[in-house]
Protein backbone atom coordinates (compact mmCIF):
# COMPACT_ATOMS: atom_id res chain seq x y z
CA UNK A 1 0.00 0.00 0.00
CA UNK A 2 0.82 3.80 -0.73
CA UNK A 3 2.83 5.89 2.15
CA UNK A 4 -0.13 8.20 1.45
CA UNK A 5 -3.70 7.78 1.06
CA UNK A 6 -6.52 10.40 0.58
CA UNK A 7 -10.60 10.07 0.17
CA UNK A 8 -12.43 12.87 -1.71
CA UNK A 9 -14.40 13.49 -4.63
CA UNK A 10 -12.69 13.57 -8.10
CA UNK A 11 -14.27 16.26 -10.13
CA UNK A 12 -13.80 17.44 -14.20
CA UNK A 13 -13.06 21.59 -14.05
CA UNK A 14 -14.31 23.72 -17.12
CA UNK A 15 -12.52 26.58 -16.35
CA UNK A 16 -13.04 29.99 -18.85
CA UNK A 17 -10.69 30.93 -21.40
CA UNK A 18 -12.26 34.39 -20.92
CA UNK A 19 -10.86 36.97 -18.08
CA UNK A 20 -13.68 38.59 -15.77
CA UNK A 21 -16.69 37.22 -17.99
CA UNK A 22 -19.48 35.96 -15.93
CA UNK A 23 -20.19 32.20 -15.89
CA UNK A 24 -23.62 32.74 -17.60
CA UNK A 25 -21.97 34.53 -20.96
CA UNK A 26 -18.62 32.32 -21.03
CA UNK A 27 -18.91 30.04 -24.40
CA UNK A 28 -15.30 28.72 -24.54
CA UNK A 29 -13.42 26.44 -21.61
CA UNK A 30 -10.75 24.05 -20.98
CA UNK A 31 -11.51 21.20 -18.90
CA UNK A 32 -9.11 20.68 -16.56
CA UNK A 33 -8.97 17.84 -12.90
CA UNK A 34 -10.51 18.88 -10.05
CA UNK A 35 -11.57 18.64 -6.20
CA UNK A 36 -9.33 19.18 -3.01
CA UNK A 37 -8.21 15.74 -2.46
CA UNK A 38 -7.54 14.91 -5.74
CA UNK A 39 -5.18 18.14 -6.07
CA UNK A 40 -3.74 16.93 -3.30
CA UNK A 41 -2.87 13.41 -4.08
CA UNK A 42 -1.55 14.78 -7.69
CA UNK A 43 1.15 17.00 -6.40
CA UNK A 44 2.26 14.82 -3.51
CA UNK A 45 2.78 11.88 -6.28
CA UNK A 46 4.20 14.73 -8.70
CA UNK A 47 7.06 15.11 -6.35
CA UNK A 48 7.90 11.17 -6.18
CA UNK A 49 5.66 9.58 -3.53
CA UNK A 50 3.37 6.52 -3.63
CA UNK A 51 -0.43 7.56 -3.64
CA UNK A 52 -3.45 6.45 -3.27
CA UNK A 53 -6.84 7.78 -3.30
CA UNK A 54 -10.09 6.53 -2.10
CA UNK A 55 -13.43 7.36 -4.05
CA UNK A 56 -16.11 6.88 -6.51
CA UNK A 57 -16.76 8.48 -10.28
CA UNK A 58 -19.98 7.61 -12.43
CA UNK A 59 -19.72 5.33 -15.87
CA UNK A 60 -19.58 8.41 -17.39
CA UNK A 61 -17.03 10.90 -19.84
CA UNK A 62 -15.91 12.58 -16.96
CA UNK A 63 -15.68 9.47 -14.69
CA UNK A 64 -13.38 8.32 -17.95
CA UNK A 65 -11.23 11.63 -17.73
CA UNK A 66 -10.71 11.75 -14.13
CA UNK A 67 -9.48 7.62 -14.34
CA UNK A 68 -7.33 7.77 -16.71
CA UNK A 69 -5.76 10.89 -15.68
CA UNK A 70 -5.20 9.65 -12.11
CA UNK A 71 -4.06 6.56 -13.55
CA UNK A 72 -1.34 7.96 -15.74
CA UNK A 73 -0.20 10.08 -13.11
CA UNK A 74 0.80 6.68 -11.60
CA UNK A 75 -1.54 7.11 -8.58
CA UNK A 76 -3.54 3.81 -6.94
CA UNK A 77 -6.55 3.60 -8.06
CA UNK A 78 -7.55 0.39 -7.09
CA UNK A 79 -10.43 1.83 -4.68
CA UNK A 80 -11.65 4.24 -6.96
CA UNK A 81 -15.29 2.33 -8.06
CA UNK A 82 -16.91 3.23 -11.05
CA UNK A 83 -20.60 2.96 -10.09
CA UNK A 84 -23.24 3.74 -13.26
CA UNK A 85 -26.35 4.73 -10.89
CA UNK A 86 -24.65 8.41 -10.00
CA UNK A 87 -22.68 10.75 -12.51
CA UNK A 88 -19.14 12.25 -11.72
CA UNK A 89 -19.65 15.60 -10.31
CA UNK A 90 -17.97 18.90 -12.39
CA UNK A 91 -17.74 22.46 -11.67
CA UNK A 92 -17.91 25.89 -13.58
CA UNK A 93 -14.79 27.99 -13.04
CA UNK A 94 -14.46 31.73 -13.58
CA UNK A 95 -11.17 33.57 -14.81
CA UNK A 96 -10.38 36.36 -13.05
CA UNK A 97 -7.46 39.05 -13.29
CA UNK A 98 -7.75 39.65 -9.17
CA UNK A 99 -9.28 38.11 -6.43
CA UNK A 100 -10.77 34.71 -6.19
CA UNK A 101 -12.96 33.30 -9.06
CA UNK A 102 -16.56 32.36 -8.74
CA UNK A 103 -17.45 28.88 -9.07
CA UNK A 104 -20.25 26.78 -9.84
CA UNK A 105 -21.33 23.24 -8.60
CA UNK A 106 -22.55 20.34 -10.68
CA UNK A 107 -22.29 17.55 -7.85
CA UNK A 108 -25.39 16.95 -5.80
CA UNK A 109 -25.70 13.38 -5.45
CA UNK A 110 -22.75 12.39 -7.05
CA UNK A 111 -21.13 9.49 -7.34
CA UNK A 112 -18.70 10.10 -4.71
CA UNK A 113 -21.39 11.65 -2.42
CA UNK A 114 -23.00 8.15 -3.10
CA UNK A 115 -19.84 6.01 -2.22
CA UNK A 116 -20.31 2.54 -0.39
CA UNK A 117 -18.32 2.68 2.49
CA UNK A 118 -18.26 -1.17 3.12
CA UNK A 119 -15.06 -0.53 0.44
CA UNK A 120 -13.34 1.12 3.46
CA UNK A 121 -12.36 -2.97 4.71
CA UNK A 122 -10.57 -3.48 1.10
CA UNK A 123 -7.96 -0.97 1.98
CA UNK A 124 -4.94 -2.05 3.47
CA UNK A 125 -3.56 1.17 5.38
CA UNK A 126 -0.45 -0.62 7.33
CA UNK A 127 2.51 1.32 5.41
CA UNK A 128 0.20 4.49 5.19
CA UNK A 129 2.33 6.86 7.34
CA UNK A 130 -0.13 9.92 6.47
CA UNK A 131 -3.68 10.00 5.27
CA UNK A 132 -4.86 13.30 4.03
CA UNK A 133 -8.73 14.56 5.54
CA UNK A 134 -10.61 17.77 4.46
CA UNK A 135 -14.19 19.09 5.36
CA UNK A 136 -15.35 18.81 1.73
CA UNK A 137 -15.70 15.43 1.42
CA UNK A 138 -17.57 14.89 5.01
CA UNK A 139 -20.25 17.57 3.69
CA UNK A 140 -21.49 15.52 0.51
CA UNK A 141 -23.69 13.59 2.60
CA UNK A 142 -24.48 11.92 5.33
CA UNK A 143 -23.11 8.75 3.85
CA UNK A 144 -20.02 10.70 3.33
CA UNK A 145 -19.49 12.09 6.71
CA UNK A 146 -20.05 8.04 8.04
CA UNK A 147 -17.26 7.16 5.58
CA UNK A 148 -15.14 9.86 6.53
CA UNK A 149 -15.46 8.93 10.40
CA UNK A 150 -14.97 5.10 9.45
CA UNK A 151 -11.50 5.82 7.78
CA UNK A 152 -10.63 7.75 10.61
CA UNK A 153 -11.10 5.01 12.81
CA UNK A 154 -9.14 2.75 10.70
CA UNK A 155 -6.21 4.58 10.68
CA UNK A 156 -6.27 5.23 14.25
CA UNK A 157 -6.28 1.75 14.85
CA UNK A 158 -3.25 1.23 12.51
CA UNK A 159 -1.60 4.61 14.20
CA UNK A 160 -1.12 6.57 11.32
CA UNK A 161 -1.16 10.33 10.85
CA UNK A 162 -4.03 13.11 9.66
CA UNK A 163 -3.28 15.73 8.07
CA UNK A 164 -6.66 18.00 8.43
CA UNK A 165 -7.57 21.13 6.16
CA UNK A 166 -10.59 22.31 7.23
CA UNK A 167 -11.40 23.55 3.21
CA UNK A 168 -14.85 24.98 4.40
CA UNK A 169 -17.10 24.92 1.43
CA UNK A 170 -20.81 26.57 2.91
CA UNK A 171 -22.41 25.65 -0.28
CA UNK A 172 -22.16 21.99 0.39
CA UNK A 173 -23.40 22.15 4.18
CA UNK A 174 -26.94 22.58 5.12
CA UNK A 175 -26.27 25.35 7.92
CA UNK A 176 -23.39 26.98 9.11
CA UNK A 177 -23.83 25.69 12.55
CA UNK A 178 -23.43 22.19 11.15
CA UNK A 179 -20.54 22.46 8.26
CA UNK A 180 -19.07 24.28 12.50
CA UNK A 181 -19.73 21.93 14.66
CA UNK A 182 -18.52 18.54 12.18
CA UNK A 183 -15.49 20.19 10.77
CA UNK A 184 -14.55 21.08 14.46
CA UNK A 185 -15.64 17.48 15.42
CA UNK A 186 -13.73 15.96 12.42
CA UNK A 187 -10.40 18.49 13.13
CA UNK A 188 -10.14 16.97 16.51
CA UNK A 189 -8.60 13.44 14.64
CA UNK A 190 -5.98 15.44 13.05
CA UNK A 191 -2.47 15.36 14.18
CA UNK A 192 -1.91 18.57 11.81
CA UNK A 193 -4.39 20.34 11.77
CA UNK A 194 -4.03 23.46 8.78
CA UNK A 195 -6.55 26.04 8.66
CA UNK A 196 -6.63 29.30 6.59
CA UNK A 197 -6.78 32.40 8.32
CA UNK A 198 -10.52 33.14 7.62
CA UNK A 199 -11.50 29.57 8.16
CA UNK A 200 -10.48 30.77 11.62
CA UNK A 201 -12.91 33.49 12.03
CA UNK A 202 -15.82 31.20 10.63
CA UNK A 203 -14.87 28.04 12.47
CA UNK A 204 -13.65 29.68 15.98
CA UNK A 205 -14.23 33.19 16.16
CA UNK A 206 -10.71 34.74 15.36
CA UNK A 207 -8.13 35.83 12.83
CA UNK A 208 -5.69 36.06 15.73
CA UNK A 209 -3.67 33.30 14.23
CA UNK A 210 -2.26 32.64 17.73
CA UNK A 211 -5.86 32.18 19.24
CA UNK A 212 -6.69 29.68 15.97
CA UNK A 213 -3.66 27.59 16.75
CA UNK A 214 -4.42 27.25 20.33
CA UNK A 215 -8.15 26.45 20.06
CA UNK A 216 -6.79 23.68 18.07
CA UNK A 217 -4.61 22.32 20.12
CA UNK A 218 -6.91 22.74 23.20
CA UNK A 219 -9.86 20.50 21.51
CA UNK A 220 -7.77 17.52 20.98
CA UNK A 221 -4.84 16.32 22.26
CA UNK A 222 -4.30 13.99 18.95
CA UNK A 223 -3.73 17.27 17.49
CA UNK A 224 -0.02 17.80 17.77
CA UNK A 225 1.10 20.81 14.95
CA UNK A 226 -1.60 23.61 13.95
CA UNK A 227 -0.32 25.42 10.70
CA UNK A 228 -2.47 28.54 9.54
CA UNK A 229 -2.40 29.60 6.48
CA UNK A 230 -1.78 33.39 5.79
CA UNK A 231 -2.23 33.42 2.33
CA UNK A 232 0.70 35.68 0.71
CA UNK A 233 1.87 36.09 4.19
CA UNK A 234 3.58 32.53 4.54
CA UNK A 235 2.32 30.60 7.96
CA UNK A 236 2.13 30.36 11.72
CA UNK A 237 3.00 27.40 13.07
CA UNK A 238 2.60 26.42 16.67
CA UNK A 239 3.60 22.61 17.93
CA UNK A 240 2.61 21.23 21.35
CA UNK A 241 4.59 22.86 24.24
CA UNK A 242 7.14 24.30 21.74
CA UNK A 243 7.97 27.91 20.36
CA UNK A 244 5.57 29.02 17.80
CA UNK A 245 7.01 30.55 14.29
CA UNK A 246 6.13 32.10 11.46
CA UNK A 247 7.82 31.29 7.73
CA UNK A 248 6.99 34.21 5.76
CA UNK A 249 5.55 33.61 2.01
CA UNK A 250 7.11 33.34 -1.25
CA UNK A 251 7.04 36.46 -4.10
CA UNK A 252 4.93 35.40 -6.90
CA UNK A 253 5.07 36.47 -10.44
CA UNK A 254 1.53 36.69 -11.48
CA UNK A 255 -1.48 35.27 -10.04
CA UNK A 256 -3.40 33.41 -12.75
CA UNK A 257 -5.88 31.52 -10.49
CA UNK A 258 -5.91 30.98 -6.74
CA UNK A 259 -8.12 27.91 -7.11
CA UNK A 260 -5.87 25.03 -5.21
CA UNK A 261 -3.17 27.03 -3.89
CA UNK A 262 -4.18 25.75 0.10
CA UNK A 263 -4.42 22.32 -1.72
CA UNK A 264 -0.85 23.15 -3.13
CA UNK A 265 0.13 23.99 0.44
CA UNK A 266 -0.88 20.51 1.39
CA UNK A 267 1.31 18.86 -0.83
CA UNK A 268 4.60 20.64 0.28
CA UNK A 269 3.93 19.69 3.84
CA UNK A 270 2.88 15.78 3.34
CA UNK A 271 5.66 15.80 0.95
CA UNK A 272 8.42 17.10 3.37
CA UNK A 273 7.07 15.13 6.19
CA UNK A 274 7.58 12.01 3.87
CA UNK A 275 10.64 12.80 3.15
CA UNK A 276 11.43 13.61 7.23
CA UNK A 277 11.96 16.74 7.40
CA UNK A 278 11.79 19.45 9.98
CA UNK A 279 8.15 21.26 10.40
CA UNK A 280 10.30 23.89 9.28
CA UNK A 281 11.04 23.11 6.05
CA UNK A 282 8.15 21.12 5.24
CA UNK A 283 5.94 24.56 6.37
CA UNK A 284 8.24 26.10 3.65
CA UNK A 285 7.71 23.71 1.18
CA UNK A 286 4.22 24.67 1.85
CA UNK A 287 4.54 28.06 1.23
CA UNK A 288 6.06 27.40 -1.96
CA UNK A 289 3.78 24.96 -2.99
CA UNK A 290 1.18 27.01 -2.15
CA UNK A 291 2.88 29.65 -4.11
CA UNK A 292 3.56 27.92 -7.50
CA UNK A 293 -0.16 26.71 -7.77
CA UNK A 294 -1.30 30.20 -8.45
CA UNK A 295 0.68 31.04 -11.50
CA UNK A 296 -1.68 28.47 -13.46
CA UNK A 297 -5.00 28.06 -14.69
CA UNK A 298 -5.95 24.41 -13.39
CA UNK A 299 -6.17 23.64 -10.23
CA UNK A 300 -3.44 21.58 -9.99
CA UNK A 301 -1.91 22.01 -12.93
CA UNK A 302 1.03 24.29 -11.27
CA UNK A 303 2.13 21.88 -8.67
CA UNK A 304 5.92 20.85 -9.08
CA UNK A 305 7.88 18.33 -9.82
CA UNK A 306 11.04 18.06 -7.64
CA UNK A 307 13.29 19.82 -10.32
CA UNK A 308 10.82 22.41 -10.65
CA UNK A 309 10.78 23.13 -6.49
CA UNK A 310 14.52 23.53 -6.62
CA UNK A 311 14.52 25.85 -9.88
CA UNK A 312 11.95 27.98 -7.99
CA UNK A 313 13.76 28.25 -4.15
CA UNK A 314 16.70 28.85 -6.64
CA UNK A 315 15.05 31.75 -8.63
CA UNK A 316 13.60 33.30 -5.19
CA UNK A 317 17.84 33.28 -3.33
CA UNK A 318 18.81 34.96 -6.78
CA UNK A 319 15.58 37.60 -6.11
CA UNK A 320 16.63 38.07 -2.56
CA UNK A 321 20.37 38.50 -3.28
CA UNK A 322 19.15 40.91 -6.22
CA UNK A 323 16.89 42.98 -3.22
CA UNK A 324 20.44 43.00 -0.98
O1 LIG B 1 -9.28 23.41 -3.37
C1 LIG B 1 -9.49 23.33 -4.79
C2 LIG B 1 -10.82 22.76 -4.99
O2 LIG B 1 -11.69 23.75 -4.51
C3 LIG B 1 -11.22 22.48 -6.40
O3 LIG B 1 -10.29 21.71 -7.11
C4 LIG B 1 -12.52 21.76 -6.46
O4 LIG B 1 -14.05 23.10 -5.27
C5 LIG B 1 -13.49 22.05 -5.36
C6 LIG B 1 -13.72 21.06 -4.34
O5 LIG B 1 -14.68 21.28 -3.57
O6 LIG B 1 -13.05 20.04 -4.26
Amino acid sequence: MSEFLTIGEPMAVLASQDVNLNLADVSHFNRFLAGAELNVAIGVRRLGHSVSYVSAVGSDPFGRFILDSIQSAGIDATHINVDPNYWTGFYLKQRVDHGDPQTYYYRKNSAAANYDRSNLANIDLGNTSITHITGIFAALSPQALATTRALIANIEKVGGQITFDPNLRPALWRSKTEMVSTTNALAQHGTIVMPGIHEGQVLMGSEDPAEIADFYLNQSSITKTVVVKLGPDGAYVKQRNQQSFTVPGFRVKEVIDTVGAGDGFAVGMISALLEGKTMHDAVKRACATGALAVESCGDNDGYPTKEELETFYQEQDEQMGEKI
